[in-house]
């Protein structure tokens, strides 16, 4: 098992190859710390994939935020498939009412809705046609830490929704992610490993506590800029979550409409259950960065606490003692959080 991760080029998986980038990308992670086992590269502190990589780069180059743009930024594994798809119904509440029979999210996965901007920006091609005919506002995403954002999305007026989840359970969806995209790995013992490089930093977009860190205190210096949410915090109160979105992004809900149990209707619409349970999710799959990823991938347990289920109790003492040293004087936790 162990060879096929660490062996030589030809037999890496895809996702590991570097065959089809493009060669400013290869020259600056010719530079850059490079961990061997994921082939993760060290870019700004944080750590990609050389896809990932590239669309960052391309990004930062090409991509000009407005004003009214809404940029959706998560830690992978956060419930990013879920804030696409609640953010964009609420936005299109009125051209897409809920009882649309053919309502796009009912028959489109939510990232072909609501695309990865390093993805977009990973085909350099596709930048320029195709991301100004998006209708405004545009409501795009991506993973990236607030320091490699590009400069227009921090500098404009753009509102970003910053989502991130208890990182026992984003270790453990990653891994089972990276399961589906890898069947190599499947049954092997490569979690421990993985697991301590997570608690280490080095997985996609982390380390995950720096990368909350940024946008915490981003969040506090500009609250009209950034919102700050917590997957747990969607799970457990989800109502005054979707009003306060709605209310951030300057689209809140009318009496009439909360009376007429509209809010209740998007949730229901996006709910774990209802998506899962698609088409257009349980089947098919969706290109990113030059992959084709199953679109059930995204749908797995979608519950608080399913970490713990799979992570021994070493683990748990070990991922909680990091973020309460790193979080706690920041008042930043994800067991015993107010909602504000
Ligand atoms: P991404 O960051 O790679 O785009 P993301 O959507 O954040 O993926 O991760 C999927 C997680 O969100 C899965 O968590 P799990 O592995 O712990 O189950 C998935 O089940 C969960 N998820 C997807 N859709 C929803 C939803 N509608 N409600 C709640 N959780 C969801």
């Amino acid at each position: 098992m162990e060879e096929v991760i660490s062996g030589e080029p030809s037999n890496l998986p895809k996702l590991l190859k570097d065959e089809d980038l493009r060669q400013e990308c290869k020259d600056l992670m010719s530079t850059l710390p490079m961990e061997p086992t994921y082939k993760l590269y060290q870019y700004q502190g944080f750590w990609y994939g050389s896809w990932a990589l590239q669309g960052i780069l391309s990004c930062q180059k090409h991509f000009e935020a407005n004003d009214k743009d809404i940029i959706l930024v998560t830690t992978p594994k956060s419930g990013t498939t879920w804030l696409k798809a609640l953010t964009f119904a609420l936005l299109n509440r009125n051209k897409h009412p809920h009882t649309q029979k053919n309502h796009p999210l009912l028959v489109t996965n939510p990232h072909i809705l609501v695309p990865f901007l390093e993805s977009l920006f990973y085909d350099e091609k596709y930048i320029v046609s195709n991301l100004s005919q998006f209708p405004s506002p545009r409501l795009l995403s991506i993973h990236a830490p607030y320091v490699s954002l590009p400069k227009s999305a921090k500098e404009s007026n753009c509102k970003i929704v910053y989502l991130c989840r208890d990182p026992k359970d984003i270790s453990v969806s990653m891994w089972k992610f990276m399961e589906t995209l890898m069947p190599e790995i499947r049954g092997s013992n490569l979690f421990d490993e993985f697991f301590e490089l997570f608690c280490r930093g080095v997985n996609l977009y982390g380390p995950f506590w720096e990368h909350v860190l940024e946008y915490w205190k981003e969040s506090l210096k500009r609250p009209e800029k950034i919102m700050f949410l917590r997957y747990e915090q969607m799970k457990l109160h989800p109502t005054l979550v979707l009003k306060k979105l709605a209310e951030f992004l300057g689209c809140p809900f009318s009496k009439q409409e909360l009376d007429n149990g509209m809010l209740d209707d998007i949730l229901k619409l996006c709910s774990f259950d209802n998506l899962r349970n698609l088409e257009a999710n349980k089947k098919g799959t969706i290109s990113m960065f030059g992959f084709d990823i199953e679109n059930k991938s995204f749908f797995r347990r979608g519950e608080i606490g399913d970490g713990k289920n799979f992570l021994t109790m070493e683990m748990v003492e070990k991922i909680n003692t990091i973020t309460q040293k790193k979080f706690s004087q920041y008042g930043l936790n994800f067991e015993n959080f107010t909602m504000v």
